[in-house]
């Protein structure tokens, strides 16, 4: 399926509503890195991440050590950013409050 990649304009200003998430790979993907108490929060918070990207089929690129984990979010689809990403990094953030 093809997704409207965002502007320039539209991503900076997407962003500048995001906090913890910076612009990575050339402003093609967004990343937080999330730390928690030990593995099990951890991985407690990548099942509910898991089950949010099934339900909207758009999956995070992550990367997990013991009590961190490290998430990027593109739009392979778009081949850059889209509004998906954002709308996926809100959801992500609300877990965390
Ligand atoms: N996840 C992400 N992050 N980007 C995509 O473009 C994407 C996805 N596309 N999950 C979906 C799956 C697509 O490949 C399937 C076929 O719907």
């Amino acid at each position: 399926m093809t997704v409207e990649q965002l502007t320039e304009e539209e991503r900076d200003s997407w962003l500048s509503g995001l906090t913890g998430w910076s612009l990575c790979r050339d402003g093609d993907a967004i990343e937080r890195k999330f730390e928690f108490s030990d593995f099990s929060a951890a991985f407690g918070f990548m099942t509910r991440v898991a089950l949010i990207a099934e339900n909207r089929d758009h999956h995070p690129e992550w990367f997990n050590v013991y009590n961190k984990v490290e998430i990027t979010l593109t739009t392979h689809d778009a081949g850059g950013l889209s509004l998906r990403d954002v709308k996926m990094a809100r959801k992500i953030d609300a877990l965390v409050g």
